[in-house]
């Protein structure tokens, strides 16, 4: 058996981490022969609910869950982690603008950054799911500025799977027969789902769907799937979002297949044009643990001022937080 693993996840008692906890404890993210160690963050008035989750995954009796912390201290939670998945953020609330939400996240992933900074482990990889995540994945960066940048990533696997959910269901396929798609820039209204170079059963997507649908509805359904997952059940996606939580870092640690990509929000090195940087989610190929971005794709009229469109929503974010940003 291997050594164990630790894997730390914030907002561990609430809902996306229902699911999300339980899919890393029986081995969907790392392996079916990979141990891990769950270090559990809340705050003070969620750590009951936490013991109770705890409880939960007690009784499951995980073969490979190796053992567990709960914590409501950041420094406790991420110590020697290996793995940092942050989900807990805060909620927008009754009356609050948006840029209130971008400054109270703010406030908590600087923190979180700075505790990562000082006590994980220096290989730690991170995921940002909580929300604005591509701006609190950058916040966090920045604030642990000894560990690597590109250690910190933040969540547009679930925008990607919708994305091709969609396009399989438009051509009568099956989700497995679609390749290289891509959602580029932030996990928001503005992101852009891109099928310029999919293919399905290795066609051209574009030649199979009319320009119009793509256009007018696949583009703007895969932009509101959240809002619209919110109105049908009265609450955000939770497992949906776990699941692609642990797409992504599955991918991330055992590599993409031959042939294929995943999105991945990440720092851009000025590929495509992007502002340097900028947390901006690239269609990525992993190996061995690290992820490099997908080159010299053609980008027509269209697709240049969709990605710029969500590049200037992500400078205006990061710039909103800026007093944060050391
Ligand atoms: P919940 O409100 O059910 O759970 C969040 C948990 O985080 C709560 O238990 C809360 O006590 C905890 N928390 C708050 N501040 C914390 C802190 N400083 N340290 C540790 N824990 C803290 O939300 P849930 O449905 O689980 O969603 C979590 C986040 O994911 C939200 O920000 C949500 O907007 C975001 N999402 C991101 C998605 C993505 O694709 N990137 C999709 C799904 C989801 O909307």
């Amino acid at each position: 058996m291997k050594t164990p693993v630790r894997v730390a996840v914030t907002g561990a008692a609430g809902q996306i981490a229902y699911s999300l906890l339980f899919r890393i404890a029986a081995g969907d993210m790392l392996g079916r022969d990979q141990p891990v160690i769950l270090q559990l963050l809340e705050i003070p008035p969620a750590m009951d609910a936490l013991k109770g989750v705890a409880m939960e995954l007690e009784d499951c009796a995980f073969p490979l869950l190796a053992g567990m912390t709960l914590s409501d201290k950041a420094e406790e939670a991420f110590r020697d982690a290996d793995f940092a998945l942050l989900v807990g953020a805060r909620p927008r609330g009754p009356g609050m603008e948006r840029k209130d939400l971008l400054e109270a996240n703010a406030q908590i992933f600087s923190t979180q950054g700075k505790a990562l900074n000082d006590v994980a482990s220096r290989g730690i990889k991170v995921l940002v799911v909580g929300n604005p995540a591509n701006t609190n994945a950058l916040i966090a960066s920045r604030n642990a500025p000894d560990l690597d940048a590109r250690a910190f990533t933040s969540m547009t696997r679930l925008d990607h799977n919708r994305a091709i959910a969609q396009l399989a269901a438009k051509t009568g396929a099956e989700t497995t027969d679609v390749q290289r798609m891509i959602v580029w820039g932030n996990h928001s209204a503005t992101q852009y789902p891109d099928i310029s170079q999919a293919t399905v059963k290795g066609k051209a997507a574009p030649d199979l769907v009319p320009r119009d649908w793509y256009e007018k509805e696949f583009i703007p359904t895969v932009q509101q799937r959240g809002a619209a997952i919110i109105k049908a059940r009265g609450a955000s996606s939770a497992a949906s979002a776990a699941s692609s939580a642990i797409d992504h870092v599955r991918d991330w640690v055992m590599g993409t297949p031959d042939g294929d990509w995943v999105s991945m929000g990440i720092p851009s090195d000025g590929s495509y044009g992007i502002e340097e940087g900028l947390m901006y989610s690239f269609p990525v190929t992993c190996r061995n643990g690290e992820y490099s971005i997908v080159q010299d794709l053609s980008v027509d009229e269209f697709s240049r001022s969709m990605m710029q469109a969500t590049e200037t929503e992500l400078r205006e974010e990061r710039d909103g937080v800026a007093h944060l940003l050391p």
